[in-house]
Parts: C-alpha cells; sequence; structure tokens
C-alpha cells in the first residue's frame, strides 16, 4: 500500500490523529498536506498524551519520516515551540522535513484574523484566530511568503513590501490597527532562517522518489470534508483542501499513486466554530456526548457542538474522497445509552433528501430523519475483535456501515493506541 490518505469525514476531531499513529508502524512517511497550527490531534500512548498542531502525528513513531507538504500555511514561532516541546518530553524531532514551498503566517495575518472575527461580530466563522485564512487567501492572492522566500533576504523584503502594500492598508484604514513596518516583519522571520534551512526540501521530489523506492506515505488530514473550502459548508469552512483531492495538491503526489483513502468518521458528530448541524442537540444527550467524549478544542479549548451520528454526511464524505475504509470512533462513548438515534435523511420543507443538499439554504433547514437503533451499556474499553463487542453494538456498526458508503475496518474504544476493534 504505497500511498494512503487518513482525511476526516465529519467537521474535524473524529480521531485522525490517532489512526495516524497507529498506522505509523507501518509507513515510512507521514505529510501533513493542509492547513496549519489551527489544528490539534491527540495521541495517546501509554500515559502519555501528546497534542500536536503543526507538526504531523507521524513524528511520534520512531523509524518515521515527518513531512510538512506544500498545502501547508507554517507558523515558524509555533513549529519550533512544538519541536522544543516534544525534544524536551524525549521525541526526536530530528527527521522532520518542511516543504521550499510551503507558505508562512506573518504577525499582520495573525492579526487580520482575530480582527476581522470581531469586525464580522454575528456573523462570525468561529475560526481559531491563528491566522490561516488570511494567509491561504495571500497564496490565491499571489502575495504570499514562503519557506524558501525567508533565505534570500532580497527577495523577502521584496515579498514583504508587496503584502504589506495591501494589508497595511487593510490593517490601518479599516481596521484602525498599526501596520507592522517592513523591517519588523523582516525580522520577525529572518531570525528562523538559520534553525529552519536543514529542515527544508523539494518534498514533492522527496516523496515520489519514497514511492518510487516502493516505500509507504502516509497523508494527514487537518480539519475535515465539511470544513473543506470546496466541499464543506461554506462560509463556515477552512481555508484549505482538507479533501482526499487536496491529499494530492498539498504534497505533489499525484492521484493515480494514490491507493487507500481512509475516512476518519466519530460515532456521533461534533463541530466546533460556527454554522449548519443538522443533528445537533441542545438537550441533556448533547450534553451527556460532551462530557463523556471530553469535546474540548484541542488547539482553542472550545466546547464541541454535539449531535448524533448522521449518514447523510459520512456517504457524502465517501463520495467527496472515494473513501475505501472508514475507522469508526469513539464508539465506547455511546455506552448506556437506552437507544442511539441515527439520521438516515433530511427533511427540508416537506421534501426527503437522501444525498447533501447542494444549496446552502436548504442545509441550514435540514431537519434530521431519525431511525433509532438499541444502545447498550457493557464497557466495550477492553474489546479488541468484533465478537467481544454486545450485539447492540455490533449492530450499530453493521447499521452505520451499511448508511454510510464504505466498509468499516476498524472501531475505537477509547483514545489509547491499543483501544481499538479491528473489524478486516
Ligand atoms: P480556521 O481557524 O480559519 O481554520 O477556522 C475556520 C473553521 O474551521 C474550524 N476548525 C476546526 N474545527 C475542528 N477542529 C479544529 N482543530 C482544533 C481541534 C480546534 C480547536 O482539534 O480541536 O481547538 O478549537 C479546527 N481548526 C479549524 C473552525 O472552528 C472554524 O469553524
Ligand atoms: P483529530 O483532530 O481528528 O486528530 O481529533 P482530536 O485529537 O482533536 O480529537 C479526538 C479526541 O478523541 C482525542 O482526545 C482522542 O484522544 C480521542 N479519541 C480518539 N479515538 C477515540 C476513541 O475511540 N474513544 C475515545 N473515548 N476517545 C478517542
Ligand atoms: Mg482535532
Amino acid at each position: 500500500m504505497p500511498a494512503i490518505a487518513i482525511i476526516g469525514a465529519q467537521w474535524g476531531d473524529e480521531g485522525k490523529g490517532k489512526a495516524t499513529d497507529l498506522l505509523g508502524s507501518r509507513v515510512d512517511y507521514v505529510v501533513k498536506f493542509n492547513g496549519g497550527n489551527n489544528a490539534g490531534h491527540t495521541v495517546v500512548i501509554g500515559d502519555q498524551k501528546y497534542a500536536l498542531h503543526l507538526l504531523p502525528s507521524g513524528i511520534l513513531t520512531p523509524g518515521c519520516t515527518p513531512v510538512i507538504g506544500n498545502g501547508v500555511v507554517v507558523d515558524l514561532n509555533v513549529l519550533f515551540q512544538e519541536i522544543e516541546g516534544l525534544e524536551a518530553r524525549g521525541v526526536d524531532t530530528s527527521k522532520l522535513v518542511v516543504s521550499a514551498s510551503a507558505h508562512v503566517i506573518a504577525d499582520y495575518n495573525r492579526t487580520v484574523d482575530k480582527v476581522t472575527e470581531r469586525f464580522l461580530g454575528s456573523r462570525r466563522l468561529g475560526t481559531t484566530g491563528r491566522g490561516i485564512g488570511p494567509t491561504y487567501a495571500d497564496k490565491m492572492n499571489r502575495i504570499g511568503i514562503r519557506v524558501q522566500d525567508i533565505f534570500d533576504e532580497k527577495i523577502l523584503r521584496q515579498k514583504i513590501e508587496g503584502a504589506l502594500e495591501l494589508k497595511g492598508q487593510v490593517l490601518t484604514k479599516i481596521y484602525n490597527r498599526r501596520a507592522p513596518s517592513v523591517d519588523e516583519t523582516l525580522e520577525e522571520l529572518l531570525q528562523y532562517a538559520d534553525r529552519l534551512r536543514p529542515m527544508v526540501a523539494d518534498t514533492g521530489l522527496l516523496l515520489n522518489q519514497a514511492l518510487d523506492r516502493g516505500e509507504t506515505v502516509l497523508l494527514e488530514a487537518g480539519q475535515a470534508t465539511l470544513l473543506d473550502v470546496d466541499h464543506g459548508t461554506y462560509p463556515f469552512v477552512t481555508s484549505s483542501s482538507a479533501t482526499a483531492g487536496g491529499a494530492c495538491t498539498g504534497s505533489g503526489i499525484p492521484p493515480m499513486r494514490m491507493d487507500q483513502v481512509i475516512g476518519i468518521v466519530k460515532a456521533y458528530t461534533t463541530r466546533v466554530g460556527e454554522g449548519p448541524f443538522p443533528t445537533e442537540l441542545f438537550d441533556e444527550f448533547g450534553a451527556h456526548l460532551a462530557s463523556v467524549g471530553a469535546e474540548f478544542g484541542t488547539t482553542t479549548g472550545r466546547q464541541r457542538r454535539c449531535g448524533w451520528y448522521d449518514a447523510v454526511i459520512a456517504r457524502y464524505a465517501a463520495r467527496v474522497n472515494g473513501v475505501t475504509d472508514f475507522v469508526l470512533t469513539k464508539l465506547d462513548v455511546l455506552t448506556g445509552l437506552e437507544q442511539v438515534p441515527v439520521c438516515v435523511a433530511y427533511d427540508v420543507g416537506g421534501v426527503r433528501h437522501d444525498e447533501m443538499p447542494v444549496n446552502q439554504t436548504d442545509f441550514h433547514h435540514a431537519t434530521p430523519v431519525y431511525e433509532y437503533l438499541p444502545g447498550w451499556s457493557e464497557d466495550i474499553s477492553g474489546a479488541r475483535t468484533m465478537d467481544d463487542l454486545p450485539k447492540a453494538a455490533q449492530d450499530y456498526v453493521h447499521r452505520v456501515e451499511e448508511l454510510s458508503g464504505a466498509r468499516i475496518s476498524a472501531v475505537g474504544v477509547g483514545p489509547d493506541r491499543e483501544a481499538t476493534v479491528v473489524v478486516h
């Protein structure tokens, strides 16, 4: 299996970090291909818990080479903070490779992100405030700063001057904030040049050469399908391509080299930030999922909104990404419920929709059509095979598989690496 993509099938926080870590020992490279330090991936190994933001989860696997691909936006300060934090805990980060073509998050873009949210008031998106959106906007606007620019002071100065011509106006004239000078931004970025230089490479070339040698590359998505800038619930999305297509553009690996797409899907649904969410619960069941599932943002600590499993979304994710296998996570969180509703379709103004409505207004007005499955009360955290699960939990997995458009290959029954039921 030379190239495998891991993507989030819902609104993020499905447990991609754990899944990547699980596969880590079988792969040679783990590549982050989109997003930046807005991501938060939690990996639990024994009594140690790691929260990764900018670094790929494969950094925790000895022998695996972690790669930050060209599709990522890099906050250099966060990069070195995360490296130092892991090194202090005994994790070897010396193999990390960073794409020369990845874009860099400058301080002014963090400011624009935060002030825009304040400016929008009730229309805000609920971003993580890390400067992600404005940095991708600069990339598309062709005024972005790339990792390779840091090593040529003359070019870097020109790029900053170009960017600040526009950003400076936005900050001072629209947002009434002081814009940084060219020299301040130059100094902010140049301070990392010497430490960064040995990590930087043509990662597209590196990864394709690895595939030529028959080595295995795992592409790890940040965020998820419904936060994808094209296929998500626009405008309540992140600004990158979080789907399987983004794994190609964000890494330089062509589509025909992709062998497997693993969709990570939670046994219920969560969302952090604003935007529509048909199965969202505002009652004691929502509070129950949030507290038992410990649903708090890994990056910002924000409480996540919770709701029942939505098979319409899972089918959509299976289609958009070409999911070959689902990993159903956090099944243990449903233990103790008398019955478990699963959304099988939407009702929009009296009309049944079996597929995601293309029109966002319809999606905002979608109410779930539920099927009610029997619950179970046995502790399932020790289960390792399907036979170890109570009958009702097995039936839940099988019904969800039937409704979701791809086979379920593994089921998560706890945060730890070992707490996984292997189905196929
Ligand atoms: P941004 O900052 O521009 O990417 O925000 C745009 C939207 O994308 C959502 N988003 C996320 N949703 C879930 N998890 C994310 N990562 C962290 C985590 C989030 C946290 O793992 O918990 O700690 O709050 C993530 N990153 C971005 C965001 O909520 C906006 O809706
Ligand atoms: P990611 O962004 O998709 O990597 O997910 P996060 O790390 O943000 O959030 C998932 C959370 O669920 C983390 O705290 C994980 O440790 C935890 N987790 C992952 N799989 C399971 C599982 O099967 N059961 C339980 N109870 N927790 C899990
Ligand atoms: Mg997360």
